[in-house]
């Protein structure tokens, strides 16, 4: 660590909320799928801030975005009308085909919109008595950081020393139809099941086959809603536009908008803004959307003009430069560069499309205990930034604008890197 590295550390130790424990190395620069120090050393950045740049970092096209509407008009709030949010709106719906998007900023506030929205639903709707309804979410999930989504965490990191935690909330094993029906069969005040089509947070996991679909269908059968948190798997990071259109690949250029499992509300963020802004979205049609009325919920910044251009922009590059595919491509690659690494501290690795983990045992090397921290770290010197979830999980998501070539440059670092400690 240099000394100018060492002066921004001590900044952020000094002055900010000790709410992370980053990777030792301070950002200067992003362009791509590159990022560079405060010394100039040159990063393959394999985290993507935790896939908000899928379209790599300060894209032209999305920065000029920002920078033109800038000069104009930055916010009005939903006091007023602008002329770009209708623009936006009907972008984003034809985009991911539903009637209606409700607006928001960061990850969670979509979340937490999507959980008011099931609720209004189930009193004005469904016809669940009021205060009754009940909200199921998985085992090992990870939605954001309020204080209603972590009253559904079973992460005790991200759920300790919140409580008294939401009411109105019911755990069923992630991957396993039969802890959902069970649930589904036993409890009629059930509104709706949220779920991430890949577990990011928890070590990217992938379900088996078929669960996303039978877990649809199981929710279409008790009439409770199916709620999809794209917010990492979205935006073409796991290979399709959406991590829930399943085996449906963009390569039909017409998308009929009907994904393999249709969710009922389609929570979005990170990526929707190629990470230049914050923008988060939640999609639905009339006969949920319309649950809520004028009053009931909204947000100062949600649906502002900046994010509604910056979101145009993000998403037309997706399409453009074929993100999806490229992504479902080079994931196939990138897993068989890991399968070729024949070292004993890789226990296994997953992932689809460039949303990919490696999981690493715990090992000794030169009379030390090491884990995946000191991988990462000896990562970052070898030119590559990437962190661990859970300690001993790698999770490796370079902006989906890689070439075969960059990837394979970045594979051989990591190669070179596990083999050094062997
Ligand atoms: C952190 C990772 C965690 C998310 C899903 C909603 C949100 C997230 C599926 C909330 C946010 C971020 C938050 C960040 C680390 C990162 C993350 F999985 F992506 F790596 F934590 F699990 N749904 N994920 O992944 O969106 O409010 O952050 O915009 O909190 O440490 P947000």
């Amino acid at each position: 660590m240099t000394e100018s590295q060492d002066f921004f550390i001590t900044l952020e130790d000094k002055y900010g909320a000790h709410n992370y424990h980053p990777l030792p190395v301070v950002l200067e620069k992003g362009e791509g799928i590159y990022v560079w120090d405060t010394d100039g050393n040159k990063y393959f950045d394999f985290l993507s801030a935790y896939s908000a740049v899928n379209q790599g970092h300060c894209h032209p096209k999305i920065v000029k975005a920002l920078t033109d509407q800038a000069q104009k008009l930055t916010l009005t709030s939903r006091a007023f009308y602008n002329n770009s949010l209708g623009e936006y709106e009907k972008y984003i719906t034809e985009y991911f085909h539903f009637d209606k998007v409700l607006p928001m900023n960061t990850g969670a506030e979509a979340v937490e919109t999507a959980l008011k929205l099931c609720r209004k639903w189930a009193y004005k709707k469904k016809g669940i008595s009021e205060n009754q309804a009940v909200i199921l979410f998985a085992t090992e999930n990870f939605h954001g950081r309020t204080l209603a989504i972590v009253s559904a965490s079973t992460d005790p990191d991200s759920k300790g020393e919140f409580g008294p935690y939401l009411p109105g909330i019911q755990i069923v094993q992630y991957n396993n139809i039969d802890s959902l029906e069970q649930a589904l069969d036993t409890n009629p005040n059930i509104a709706g099941f949220v779920v991430e089509p890949i577990q990011g947070e928890a070590g990217v996991i992938v379900p088996d086959d078929g669960y996303l679909q039978k877990a649809s269908e199981l929710c279409k059968k008790h009439n409770v809603l199916f709620i999809a948190d794209e917010v990492q798997t979205g935006i073409a990071r796991t290979g399709r536009l959406l991590a829930t259109c399943g085996n449906c690949t963009c390569e039909k250029k017409d998308c009929s908008g009907t994904p393999e499992v249709k969710p009922d509300i389609l929570i979005l963020g990170k990526a929707v803004s190629g990470g230049v802004f914050p923008v988060s979205a939640v999609l639905a049609n009339d006969e949920i959307m319309l649950c809520i009325q004028p009053g009931e919920h909204g947000s100062t910044f949600g649906g502002n003009p900046l994010a509604n251009k910056v979101a145009i922009a993000a998403l037309e590059v997706v399409k453009e430069e074929s993100l999806a595919e490229n992504a479902y491509q080079l994931g196939i690659i990138f897993r068989e560069r890991m399968g070729n690494i024949k070292s004993p501290i890789i226990e296994t690795y997953r992932g689809q499309g460039l949303l990919n983990a490696v999981v690493i045992t715990p090992f000794e090397f030169e009379g030390e205990n090491k884990t995946a921290m000191d991988v990462c770290l000896k990562l970052r010197d070898n030119g590559l930034l990437a962190k661990p979830t859970h300690d001993h999980i790698i999770r490796f998501a370079p902006p989906l604008v890689i070439s075969e070539e960059e990837l394979n440059k970045a594979c051989d670092i990591i190669e070179e890197t596990i083999l050094g400690f062997s």
